[in-house]
């Protein structure tokens, strides 16, 4: 994830290196297209990195993966040539999917040197009803085998091999089909066993108490126990009971807009397997110990059921440095929040209700605790590879809620968004 992090500061660098190297009637802030029958026709224009023009393989590569149809491919000689690249300049027409064209973006800027596309009508793709959150999967480790060389199961070929598996669940997964079950193997119940035995017996003291009342609810409806990890589908039936929420399988780390974009529409995406036995007390990355034990209960309580869903809203269509700074308000809340409950400082972070490491770390006198506000959070650079320094509580989840909100409404789109629970889909209300 940190590498994430710093692709994703190199592509706002980028980006911005580009702006300052274009005249303003350009923008190259947002992304560009006509779109047609979900089909969006980009005009890019992109610079090679290095001197090798063997460079260019990698960057065709990535419209390759993305399968779109190249109408148009020309190579010129640039009108503004920049040190550390080859003096052309790439210029690609091409159709894809509009669902694809943000996280197209971000893998030619991965490759290449000032990216921009021409000005058409600007703005970025989203779902609109529940079924399209099947387009929404962009994996974020998709161009990066890299990420994975820290891995505790990195040198473990029968983990990988179970890993990959269970990806095939997530991968052939369409909305409102039944969540295939997964028979746990005797090694992952006893991953499930050390990480549900030793986090329970911290729940009192450490957790807040919409994560007890849930949690219990859970042992008592939902096959939540030491011996067993409960199905996806199961957990995802009892809290369309409780909140309006559901879950549907993921293989992996989504990138953030994919990923809030789903919460908009109260869906939930799940990872489904199982950390590496080596490091049952933290794991940096996602898995079923962090959404079952860590998620899942604070999303049968209401009030964050509907905090949850307005980060989501608030990202729809939203411009990626907005979506920046929603995944780190996301980051320190939903994922590493402290709240205060009768003057005692209590987790309802998914981050630290699943990790026994850090939700001792994040109760205890080392890391610092500042009040909650979101202008400051969503600009507060975190750390994904082990425990936070810093933590943000808040008064109540009525008054992150609110916080919330206020922020939210303060973010420039040239739309609103409305969700109609009866559809399941969003409505549109233009503001110009
Ligand atoms: N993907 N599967 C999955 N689970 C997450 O918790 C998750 C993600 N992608 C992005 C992400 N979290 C963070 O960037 C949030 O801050 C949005
Ligand atoms: N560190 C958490 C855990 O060990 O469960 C996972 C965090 C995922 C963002
Ligand atoms: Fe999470």
């Amino acid at each position: 994830r940190q590498s994430l992090i710093e692709d994703a500061r190199k592509e706002r660098e980028a980006a911005a290196a580009a702006a300052a190297a274009t005249d303003a009637a350009e923008s190259t802030e947002t992304i560009v297209f006509e779109e047609k029958d979900g089909k969006a026709m980009l005009n890019l224009f992109f610079m090679l990195k290095g001197a090798k023009t063997s460079s260019l393989s990698h960057a065709l590569k990535v419209f390759e993966t993305f399968e779109a149809k190249i109408h148009h491919l020309e190579t010129r000689p640039s009108r503004k040539p920049r040190a550390g690249t080859t003096e052309l300049e790439y210029f690609v027409r091409c159709e894809v999917h509009s669902s694809d064209v943000s996280t197209l973006m971000s893998s030619i800027r991965r490759v290449s040197e000032d990216v921009r596309s021409t000005k058409e009508d600007k703005f970025y793709w989203f779902p609109r009803k529940i079924s399209e959150l099947d387009k929404c999967h962009h994996l974020v480790t998709k161009f990066d085998p890299d990420l994975d060389l820290d891995h505790p199961g990195f040198s473990d070929q029968a983990y990988r091999q179970r890993r990959k598996m269970i990806a095939e669940i997530a991968f052939h997964y369409k909305h409102g089909e039944p969540i295939p079950r997964v028979e746990y193997r005797a090694d992952e119940i006893a991953t499930w066993r050390e990480v549900y035995t030793t986090l329970k017996s911290l729940y009192p003291t450490h957790a807040c108490k919409e994560h007890l009342e849930a949690f219990h609810l859970l042992e008592r409806f939902c096959g939540y126990s030491e011996n067993n990890i409960p199905q996806l589908e199961d957990v995802s039936r009892f809290l369309k009971e409780r909140t309006g929420f559901q879950l549907r399988p993921v293989a992996g780390l989504l990138s953030a807009r994919d990923f809030l974009s789903s919460l908009a529409f109260r869906v939930f995406q799940c990872t489904q397997y199982i950390r590496h036995a080596s490091s049952p007390m933290h794991s940096p990355e996602p898995d079923c110990c962090h959404e079952l034990l860590g998620h899942v209960p604070m999303l049968a309580d209401r009030t964050f059921a509907q905090f949850s869903q307005d980060i989501g809203l608030a990202s729809l269509g939203a411009t990626e440095e907005e979506i920046e700074k929603l995944a780190t308000l996301y980051w320190f809340t939903v994922e590493f929040g402290l709240c205060k409950q009768n003057g005692i400082i209590k987790a309802y972070g998914a981050g630290l209700l699943s990790s026994y490491g850090e939700l001792i770390h994040s109760l205890s006198d080392e890391p610092e605790v500042r009040n909650f506000d979101p202008d400051a959070a969503a600009v507060q650079p975190y750390q994904d590879q082990n425990y936070q320094p810093v933590y943000f509580v808040s008064e109540s989840f009525n008054d992150a809620k609110d916080k919330l909100r206020s922020y939210a409404a303060r973010i420039k789109r040239p739309f609103s968004v409305k969700y109609d629970p009866y559809t399941h889909s969003i409505e549109l209300l233009d503001n110009s």
